[in-house]
């Protein structure tokens, strides 16, 4: 199992009830047609980092939807249903149920507690998962539950006050190198790795993601583009400002995996690309 080499990405097109979507501050709304268009521009990305895109469909009913990732940890060949730690996303995760059963056979449900997937960073070595507003002990317990036969070790670490989850404030690189905050890396929680550092003032760029030979990295973060470049990472830019105004980044609007039934089974969704 590799954090960084996969054969798809799992994504769900916003539908327009995405300017509802939580937020923290009380800035403006996304604007839908633009958060499309910077949705559309993502998954090209996705695609060019040599990913098959599968779009899981627009729901509505969620306004935050569109970030799959917390509703949902795939795995090597296995798929975990998280529960959200937000009570208005709580549903997501039977929707992931279905959608994704015909990419993983089974999938298996988290059965105590919360846990969002931004909470989780799987790296080459182990899973980390940050407890925060919206994932807690119980759910990190249940967790490692269902990632035990898979013999990967679950670690229970923070997430920093204030910051909405584990993986805002960092990401893999490769199998033993990560990018975080100073904030989080004064933690220790990644002494274990070799940590490059995101640029002060440019914390908000931590939330990339490393897919095959590419990393993508949000727009807005030269210093960042020029640290990655120079340690020999190829960086491509996204934009992703209208999912900004609602909390989210690059690494919560897709789902990086490599199934293990590659077509879905001739039942899964289209593909996008
Ligand atoms: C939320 O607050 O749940 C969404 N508006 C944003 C979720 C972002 N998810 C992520 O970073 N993993």
């Amino acid at each position: 199992m590799s954090p960084i080499r996969f054969t798809h990405a799992l994504v769900r097109t916003p539908g327009p009830s995405i300017v509802h979507g939580l937020r923290a501050g009380d800035g403006p709304d996304p604007d839908f047609d633009q958060f499309l268009t910077e949705h559309s521009g993502y998954q090209q990305a996705l695609v060019d980092a040599g990913v098959q895109v599968v779009d899981l469909g627009a729901l509505n009913q969620f306004p935050d939807a569109v970030f799959v990732e917390d509703a949902a940890l795939c795995v090597g060949e296995l798929a975990v249903a998280l529960r959200p730690g937000a009570p208005s996303r709580a549903g997501e995760a039977d929707a992931m149920v279905d959608d994704l059963r015909p990419w993983f056979g089974e999938v298996v449900r988290l059965n105590a507690g919360h846990v969002d997937g931004g909470d989780v960073l799987v790296t080459g070595k182990e899973v980390l998962v940050g407890c925060s507003a919206r994932t807690n002990p119980a759910g990190v317990a249940a967790l490692a539950e269902a990632l035990a036969p898979q013999g990967l070790p679950v670690r229970l670490v923070d997430t920093p006050a204030g910051v909405l989850h584990f993986k805002t404030a960092c990401a893999v690189l490769d199998d033993t190198t990560v990018f975080a905050t100073r904030r989080l890396a004064d933690s220790g929680c990644f002494d274990r790795y070799r940590v490059l550092l995101a640029p002060d003032g440019e914390e908000a760029a931590a939330n990339l993601i490393r897919v095959n030979d590419t990393v993508l990295v949000r727009s807005g973060f030269p210093h960042t583009c020029d640290e990655l470049r120079a340690a020999g990472y190829a960086v491509v830019v996204v934009d992703a400002d209208h999912a900004a105004r609602v909390d989210g980044g690059l690494s919560c609007m897709s789902l990086r995996c490599t199934p293990p039934i590659a077509a879905g089974n001739g039942t899964g969704p289209g593909y996008t690309a």
